[in-house]
């Protein structure tokens, strides 16, 4: 049920302040490529349209016409896009609040949804400035860009998160999903979490957390299949299980082909070079039950030791003491996160590496 949770994210504000270009950062890809939101001077988005997270069909992220390009009072503008559906709004300028953000703003918070403010493009924001003055200090420049948004909002906005959709590992973007994180409610934390890019080291440690809570469940549904004998074991795995894990790991922290080829996109990091970080061959290979097995013979010794280790003071999940099996499941299945994570942020290179 969890993977299935539905979040449906809004992407609103005036015509060309960067809708379209923060849909496509968040769903990890580049602005001209196949798949992406249609983005430029002329590209106007008219009509709400839904953009899938390319690894989680759940996570749905919509491109709404700007504000100004309807001829739609605020509150009849939210009728027309079907504010209902959406968990919350992001309300993006590329300059600072006008009237129309702040009338959508009102209208959003009647509604009793949430909104939040983004101000776009500060990579361009900084550049010009620092083109006039090049001693210009960046935090004072940013503080000063943050005041000038404000003024436009009176006293709606909670804060301005300062963003740029081309660079969402610099400014303020990692500070906008925390914000999210924390007033999500709760079965939808996770969801937004493990969709996100890979935009700090942060954000893959607690992937790593979310991917580790699942744990318990995967043990506890474990053996509900056919179990798989593996050299070096003296009870068998269920396999579909593992490998189910094991791609649910690659896939949050952007292991699979699809997400290496975006990622390669955005960063101009060439794919071959972001291939060779990885180490593992759950990360490298197509997963199936040879590649499993190979993987689990050779830890073989790794993990029975941590498992009786484990067992030497019995565990339990949800007040259930596991069984010697189980252990091994349980140990098993921490041994293929921590193989995904290390391809993830395995080194001080690699790790400035796989952050975009
Ligand atoms: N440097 C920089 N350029 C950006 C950023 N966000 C958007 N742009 C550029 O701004 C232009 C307009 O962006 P779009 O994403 O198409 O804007 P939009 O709000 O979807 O526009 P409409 O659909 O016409 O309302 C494009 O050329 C983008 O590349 C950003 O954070 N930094
Ligand atoms: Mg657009």
């Amino acid at each position: 049920r969890l993977k299935n949770v539905p979040l449906n994210i809004a992407i609103t504000g005036e015509s060309g302040s960067g809708k379209s270009t923060l849909v496509n950062a968040l769903r990890g890809i580049k602005n001209k490529t196949e798949g992406a939101a249609p983005t430029g001077a002329v590209e106007t988005t008219m009509e709400p349209t839904e953009y899938i997270h390319p690894q989680y069909p759940n996570v749905k992220i919509w491109d709404l016409p700007g504000v100004g390009t309807t001829n739609f009072t605020a509150d009849k503008y939210l009728e027309h896009v079907g504010f209902e559906k959406y968990d919350f709004f992001i309300i993006v300028s590329c300059d600072r609040f006008r009237e129309n953000d702040a009338k959508l703003a009102k209208e959003i918070q009647k509604m009793k949804k949430k909104f939040y403010f983004v101000r776009s493009k500060i990579d361009n924001s900084i550049r010009d400035e620092k083109d006039g003055d090049p001693e210009l200090n960046e935090e004072n420049l940013l503080k000063l860009i943050r005041d000038n948004c404000a003024k436009g909002n009176h006293c709606f906005s909670p804060k301005v998160f300062l963003v740029s959709s081309l660079k969402l590992h610099l400014y303020e973007f990692e500070d906008l999903w925390k914000t999210l994180d924390k007033e999500l409610p709760t079965h939808q934390r996770n969801v937004m979490l493990l969709a996100l890019p890979n935009i700090s080291a942060d954000v893959i440690e607690q992937k790593k957390q979310a991917l580790e809570d699942r744990i318990k469940w995967y043990t506890l549904a474990s053996a509900a299949g056919a179990v798989v004998p593996v050299t070096g074991f003296s009870d068998g795995f269920d396999m579909a299980l593992l490998l189910e894990f094991a791609t649910e790991c690659k896939r949050s922290l952007g292991l699979m082909p699809e997400s290496l080829q975006n990622l390669s996109n955005v960063s101009s990091i060439p794919l071959e070079d972001l291939k060779a970080e990885i180490k593992s061959s759950l990360g490298t290979d197509q997963l199936n039950t040879t590649v499993m097995i190979k993987v689990l013979s050779k830890a073989a010794n790794y993990i029975t030791s941590a498992a009786a280790e484990l067992e030497a003071s019995p565990i339990s999940v949800f007040g259930i003491v596991l069984a010697s099996s189980s252990v091994t499941t349980y140990t098993a299945l921490k041994y293929i996160l921590n193989q995904n994570c290390e391809n993830v942020c395995g080194t001080e290179e690699s790790q400035s590496k796989s952050i975009v």
